[in-house]
């Protein structure tokens, strides 16, 4: 568990005291590296991820990661400790109404004022965080609650709620009318999410996959459950995904939507998206059918379950000439992005070949945390991975800040694996206290700077959509090599392609933590890009275009 004590919850960490050989507690710099941290281990490990904070500003230092957690669909338990129970509304000294600020924020969210409640409604929060579409719950705990004492008969782990209902039925005439659909297809195509990884099935979406011979493209989400050299993996969606995958969005004539929620940055203008196509949509949360594209068929249920139903009913099929379409499309731009990006024409490093000389050293082994911005994007669009949960970011709420948190969480949930954060000079300044956590518990992590010493992606929009104007975006920075010294983390910074290679090798070889900073071009823009109200067959592939 992460946390940070203070006045509201000092009993609970009291009796945590006793508890030092079994429940390793790691005291975090701030609440929102806490969560972050929670989100990390929770999205490596698949398990429920634990935050402790204390009332008043411990609580609401929650929110933004509450936020992203709630969006994101990550199972993460909150504990805050809040003000004795006769206190509460008189605005008592850190008192806040935690339970109304997390409330569009939370999966559910509950106030305990007597320590009779406090064992069922523990179990219940595991349970309703981790089951169906997983998400954060908010215990707040009041501290007469807290210093109660009560009989306690023991854990009893929650496994139903009345009118909770984690996972719809199975409806057996949607699987045949959705196999129906795909057998009679000429131009299939499977855009899945984060769904396949959360329903641990990405084995069963291989299957699915290789039977139905139907090319496959990821939200950035869903990014890691299909190995990146399976034959049918097509690449990235949306905004900054690949060329053919968004192109040809606009072509399949059955688009089947696997525990993705068609998010406006995947679908770009809805009026222009995939109007052609029959759409088949399998999700565990029937909110999300029909919510922003309108299912042909909807395929309610855990796709861990529903995807063999599929699967046994599809007829094994390749479709050659349709797949050759997303390699034709892949060849052009590879010509104009892809080549010029991994072998720029002048000495300016580009922010493609860092990632690139991480995968010639990880092969796709390592567990990628990324931040919000353009290094965020570059880096899906040319990781590879070859393992499911490696890919941790922050996608609905773009939280900026989130990624040296969540590394060090990641790192806790996966602790025989290679952590790489890739963090923009921006998004490292939000929650670089962090690296105190680091010093402190030694988790491993390695850290990886693209300095590009601009507020990058918002440079981007200004200079394609804003004439230019570059408002507030020239951001300075200190010297993260000594920064990090200061912690204690050893590190190097890179302004030649000569010593990228061996840097990199240093890095990853590190038995401790290290922080690499790599000065990357400082206009360097990420295309392909779906312009802010474009359809995505209007994806362009470089500033000219816009
Ligand atoms: C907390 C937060 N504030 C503001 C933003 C808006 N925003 C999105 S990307 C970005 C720039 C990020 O810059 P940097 O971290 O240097 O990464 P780069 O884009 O240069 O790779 C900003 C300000 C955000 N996503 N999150």
């Amino acid at each position: 568990m992460f946390g940070y004590p203070g006045g509201a919850i000092m009993p609970i960490y009291d009796a945590l005291f006793d508890y030092t050989n079994q429940i390793q507690h790691i005291l975090v710099r701030h609440e929102q590296g806490g969560i972050h941290a929670a989100q990390g281990y929770a999205r490596t490990s698949g398990r429920v991820g634990v935050v402790f904070a204390t009332s008043g500003p411990g609580a609401t230092n929650l929110v933004t990661g509450l936020a992203d957690a709630q969006i994101d669909s990550t199972p993460v338990v909150c504990i805050t400790g809040q003000v004795f129970a006769h206190l509460l509304g008189t605005d008592a000294f850190q008192e806040t109404d935690v339970i109304n600020i997390t409330a569009p924020v939370t999966k559910w969210n509950y106030q305990v004022t007597d320590a009779s409640e406090i064992a069922e409604t523990l179990a219940k929060a595991f349970y309703i965080a981790a089951s169906g579409r997983p998400g954060p719950v908010l215990v707040d705990i009041t501290k007469n609650a807290q210093l109660q004492k009560v009989p306690y008969a023991g854990y009893q782990k929650c496994r139903h709620i009345r009118s909770y209902r984690p996972a719809p039925f199975v409806r057996s005439e949607y699987i045949e009318a959705a196999a129906r659909l795909i057998n009679e297809a000429e131009r299939p195509y499977v855009i899945f999410g984060q769904g396949v990884i959360l329903g641990n099935a990405e084995q069963e979406l291989q299957a699915f996959l290789e039977k139905s011979g139907i090319p496959a493209a990821w939200t950035v989400l869903g990014l890691s459950a299909l190995p990146t050299d399976h034959p049918l993996n097509m690449g990235m969606l949306g905004m900054h995904g690949n060329y053919g995958p968004n192109v040809l969005t606009n072509e399949c004539d059955v688009l089947i939507a696997i525990g993705m929620r068609f998010d406006d940055r995947v679908t770009g203008r809805l009026d222009k998206y995939a109007k052609q196509a029959k759409v088949i949509h399998l999700d565990i949360d029937p909110a999300e059918v029909d919510k922003n594209v309108k299912a042909t068929v909807p395929v309610w249920g855990n796709c861990k379950d529903t995807l063999p139903l599929l699967t046994s009913k599809v007829q094994p099929r390749s479709h050659t000439a349709w797949v050759q379409r997303f390699k034709d499309f892949k060849q052009k731009e590879t010509e104009k992005v892809i080549e010029p990006e991994m072998k720029p024409a002048g000495d300016v490093l580009s922010m493609a070949e860092v990632i690139q000389s991480l995968n010639e050293i990880t092969k796709g082994d390592a567990v990628i945390v990324t931040d919000v911005g353009q290094h965020q994007m570059v880096a899906c669009r040319y990781a590879r991975f070859n393992q499911s949960r490696s890919n941790v970011t922050s996608g609905g709420l773009g939280t900026m800040g989130f990624a040296l948190p969540a590394a060090i969480g990641a790192k806790y949930g996966a602790p025989n694996r290679q952590v790489v954060a890739i963090i923009g000079d921006g998004g490292f300044q939000m929650t670089l206290q962090e690296l105190g956590t680091i010093m402190q518990f030694g988790a491993v992590v390695k850290i990886i700077i693209l300095n590009n010493n601009f507020l990058g992606m918002v440079r981007q929009w200004q200079q394609l959509f804003h004439d230019h104007r570059y408002s507030s975006v020239d951001i300075q920075s200190p010297d993260f090599v000594m920064l990090a010294k200061a912690y204690g983390i050893n590190g190097q910074r890179v302004n030649d392609r000569a010593n990228l290679n061996s840097a990199m090798a240093v890095m990853l070889e590190s038995s401790a933590s290290y922080l690499l900073e790599v000065m990357v071009g400082k206009e360097n823009n990420v295309f392909p890009m779906v312009p802010q109200g474009r359809g995505v067959a209007e994806i362009v592939l470089s500033a000219d275009e816009v």
